[in-house]
């Protein structure tokens, strides 16, 4: 290992994840940290603490001039990004390897490639990776949206290049609604991240969404680690994600994973990654690929026993991917439930406020990833997630006992969290079966 002090451009859970890492490997650590994050466990937990500026994110979190600076007085040779923030800027992965800073993730050419949607919708078509039905890159106009809707078919999705998460996309089943949803699109493409390119696809309706863990080094090598069943979400936030998925036989995992294993290699991906896709009964396309470690992570540690944030600074400092895919061994069943202050009564509002008790569950098969402690204050100023929970069993009957007995020990007050939702979800004969898409929460079929 040629890494010797890493600093973690991030806050709350995914520092302290890092930071743990960090310690089992000898690695020296450095935080950095907002006004509003002085009393955080990241700040005491790491050897070394820089205060990078107010609590709005975009003057601290966000802030490249600032970050790189901590890193070069505190003399760190690399800067984990965590997810979420600086984790898929293109820009800042660039100026890292220019300030000779190792930057644990892809390159920036291969970030920036994935960022955009249709370059890599393009990118994938090229490499022979499935993808849905749809127009060749950018639509500049309504004219030729409608020429591709006629091409495949209604209704279609209008989705933003630059987006991702739901902003700037449009359902439309008529030509008459394309034509008011296509400009809407490309406003609020535009509004939202300075670019207004919107793409045409096939609208699937009632997909689930697979995703499937990578790993690659430089030298060429990529193996997965199997997949994750996102498709609990509401309004594109992910609430529980579990792994594997149970509607997937031997003969279909394969493919999408060996599908998945390609779509990284053709890119020349280094490090952890995440290829996302639409699974419409037995066919599936390629949606996305998220170039950083993701929230869920954990669940595809607990059937992999591997640390994936290990293995991401081994990537990023060249060596080889940690085993064979033959020698990949998945056991078990994992899911992780996000706990956040939120109210489930009030349309899932922010519910900021001060921690008063937090007892956490135990006992086998338990996991809980949460910066939080008794008498810390959550601001408002950043995501509500509190805490994971994440429970891993022989099977997935077995995982959602465990999860029921787990979230009944769960205990915060000070806040209104999504637990009792989450009990809920584990009422719900859908779920229970394993046959929900990513419609479950949003239709309010729960
Ligand atoms: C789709 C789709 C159906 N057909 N694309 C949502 C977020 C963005 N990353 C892409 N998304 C979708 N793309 C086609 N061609 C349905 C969704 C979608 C969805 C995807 C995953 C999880 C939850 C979702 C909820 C609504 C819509």
């Amino acid at each position: 290992m040629s890494l010797r002090k890493i600093l973690i451009a991030n806050r709350g859970e995914i520092a302290l994840r890092i930071i743990r890492t960090c310690r089992e490997m000898g690695l020296r650590t450095v935080a950095v940290y907002s006004e509003a994050d002085r009393d955080s466990l990241h700040v005491r937990w790491a050897d070394e603490d820089i205060c990078i500026g107010p609590a709005r994110s975009g003057r601290s979190y966000l802030n490249i001039a600032q970050i790189l600076s901590a890193a070069e007085i505190s003399d760190a040779d690399a800067i984990h990004p965590g997810y979420g923030f600086l984790a898929e800027n293109a820009d800042f992965a660039d100026l890292c390897e220019q300030c000779k800073i190792v930057f644990i993730g892809p390159s920036g050419k291969v970030i920036r490639t994935m960022g955009d949607k249709a370059e890599a919708r393009k990118a994938m078509k090229r490499a022979g990776i499935p993808v849905v039905p749809g127009s060749e890159g950018i639509v500049e106009t309504l004219e030729a949206a409608r020429d591709v809707a006629h091409k495949i078919g209604f209704p279609v999705m209008i989705k933003a290049s630059a987006g991702g998460g739901g902003r700037g996309m449009r359902i439309a089943h008529t030509e008459v609604s394309l034509n008011s949803s296509f400009a809407s699109a490309q406003a609020e493409a535009e509004a939202a991240f300075g670019n207004g390119g919107v793409y045409v696809e096939k609208y699937i309706m009632n997909p689930k969404h697979v995703e499937v863990q990578i790993l690659g080094d430089k030298k060429g090598g990529v193996i997965h680690l199997g997949e994750r069943d996102c498709s609990t979400q509401r309004r594109h936030q992910k609430l529980l994600e579990e792994s594997p998925c149970i509607v997937l036989d031997d003969k279909l995992r394969r493919e999408l994973c060996d599908t998945a294993v390609k779509a990284a290699k053709s890119v020349g991906y280094v490090g952890a990654g995440t290829v996302e896709f639409l699974l419409d009964g037995r066919k599936f396309y390629f949606m996305e690929m998220n170039t950083r470690i993701q929230v869920e992570h954990p669940v595809t540690e607990e059937v992999s026993g591997l640390d994936l944030i290990r293995e991401q600074i081994r990537l990023a400092d060249g060596e080889k991917v940690p085993l064979a895919q033959k020698h990949v061994r998945l056991r078990g069943h994992a899911i992780e439930f996000r706990v956040n202050a939120e109210d489930p009564d009030r349309d899932f509002q922010p519910s900021p406020g001060k921690i008063t008790t937090f007892h956490v569950p135990g006992g086998p098969g338990i996991r809980i990833d949460s910066h939080i402690y008794a008498e810390y204050v959550v601001p408002p100023d950043y995501d509500s997630m509190l805490a994971k929970l994440i429970v891993h069993a022989p099977d997935r009957d077995k995982a959602i006992a465990r999860a029921r007995r787990a979230l009944d020990e769960f205990v915060i007050e000070g806040v209104k969290t999504t637990i009792p939702f989450h009990r809920k979800i584990l009422t719900n004969e859908r779920f229970l079966s394993g046959h929900f898409t990513t419609n479950l929460i949003d239709e309010k079929l729960l």
